[in-house]
């Protein structure tokens, strides 16, 4: 079996001091790192938030989010300790249109404009484990789309990242009745 790690948005503005400091998230870098060095030779791609100044889900515009992951700043960068593992053709950049708020790193694009379907199914990927930030939003909607596209999804969870402890304990049950496995 074929398999392929994805790390949803495990990037400077969902980190301490960022606009969308999210809980556990410096230890779900940490265990990535650490789970990605447990599995060597497989392909890990990354998820990347990364918005103009004037995106629709800031608070300026009438979304649900302070600005953050501003594309060019330091937000937007993926933790320093995962660069070692990240390669262009692998890194997906998502919610880079002001006018989409997209959670999903399905609807992000590589610098050559593939999509992460594309390049998983390219790799012959048949078994997707999914680790990052935010459980709630990035995370839960990337491993829904992987199942829906026919992956089998892992969600690795000392690995994750989360807004709200509630919203976190709620998720993940949610997605294992649907098919996703929580390990
Ligand atoms: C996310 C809030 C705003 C996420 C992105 O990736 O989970 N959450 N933008
Ligand atoms: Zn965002």
């Amino acid at each position: 079996m074929e398999k392929a790690i994805v790390v949803v948005d495990e990037i400077y503005g969902f980190l301490p001091g960022g606009a969308l400091a999210c809980i556990h998230s410096e230890e779900a870098v940490a265990n990535t790192k650490e789970f990605i060095e447990k599995h060597p030779g497989v392909p890990v791609l990354f998820i990347c938030d990364h918005h103009p100044s004037d995106h629709c889900s800031f608070a300026a515009q009438g979304g649900p989010w302070p600005p953050h992951c501003v594309a060019g700043t330091r937000e937007a960068e993926i933790h320093d300790d995962l660069l070692p593992f990240v390669q262009e053709e692998l890194t997906f950049y998502k919610g880079c249109d002001p006018a989409q708020e997209q959670y999903s790193g399905f609807d992000g694009r590589n610098e050559a404009g593939q999509s992460l379907d594309e390049v998983l199914q390219l790799l012959g990927t048949e078994v997707v484990y999914v680790v990052g930030i935010a459980t709630e939003y990035c995370v839960r909607n990337t491993a829904e789309d992987l199942l829906r596209a026919g992956f089998k999804v892992t969600v690795v969870e000392d690995c994750l990242g989360w807004v709200d402890t509630e919203g976190h304990k709620k998720t993940l049950p949610e997605l294992k009745s649907e098919g996703i496995k929580i390990q």
